[in-house]
């Protein structure tokens, strides 16, 4: 482990989430140009894709404050092999779009690996050292080795952030809490393209005393891990 070694306790809903800077890591989920920017297979569903954006500034404050103390950051891409082979029909047909995944677009094909409409966006790209994650679902552990990744670093804590709140981020919570992670979203850090969508997905996220996690905000936890810092934080090698 490097960086700065801390306990923090975060405020957060239902109550505050504690976690050892040594077991926790950064999740920002598909921050893709194809969800986040016109062009891309977000808008090809029918969606306003600006509703997404104010989650990017408040991640990318998380970001730096992870990076600064060395903690760990994984990225996801939602998107699919560029033979499509791991592309269920169930998923292409669904809603008999216009533009199927693959199909040609704005930013190259939909949803399809190696086109700059798979890539995350500018403002929160990835730096070396970080783990990018290339999943076909919406759950980042479904048909990837995340689990192996986090068990083999002894992470048990997860921050996540990231888009839609109630699609890729919901799933990839749900999944991370029925294998045994403890889980935080930041509300600011996440967004859907139905501000509804947002709410409710917090609401049942946290309700019944946690069920499936904590919800927070980038400016608590940043203020947290900052006061932890600064009262106790150990420089480690
Ligand atoms: N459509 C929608 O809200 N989301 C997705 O299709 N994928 C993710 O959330 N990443």
């Amino acid at each position: 482990m490097s960086g700065k070694h801390v306990r923090v306790t975060s405020p957060a809903e239902p109550y505050p989430f504690e976690f050892d800077s040594a077991h926790v890591a950064l999740m920002c989920i598909d921050f893709q140009r194809d969800f986040v920017e016109a062009g891309g297979f977000g808008e090809s569903l029918g969606n306003d894709v600006s509703t997404l954006r104010s989650a990017i500034e408040p991640t990318r404050r998380v970001l730096q404050t992870f990076r600064a103390n060395g903690w760990p950051v994984i990225h996801t891409r939602e998107g699919h092999r560029e033979d499509l082979t791991d592309l269920f029909p169930a998923k292409r047909d669904r809603g008999n779009p216009s533009l199927r995944i693959g199909d040609d677009g704005p930013m190259g094909r939909l949803l399809t690996r190696g086109s700059a409409g798979h890539d995350i966006i500018p403002e929160l790209s990835p730096i070396e050292g970080e783990v990018v994650l290339d999943k076909p679902g919406k759950g980042a552990f479904y048909a990837t080795d995340l689990e192996t990744i986090l068990r083999a670093s002894g992470v048990t804590h997860l921050v996540l952030t990231g888009v839609t709140t109630e699609v890729c981020v919901q799933s990839t919570a749900r999944e991370a809490n029925d294998r045994g992670f403890e889980c935080l979203i930041l509300s600011d850090c996440t967004g859907s393209y139905f501000p509804e969508f947002h709410k409710s997905a917090l609401d049942m996220f946290k309700a019944q005393g946690g069920i499936v996690g904590w919800v927070s905000t980038s400016d608590a936890l940043i203020g947290a891990i900052e006061a932890s810092i600064h009262t106790n934080g150990e420089e480690n090698e």
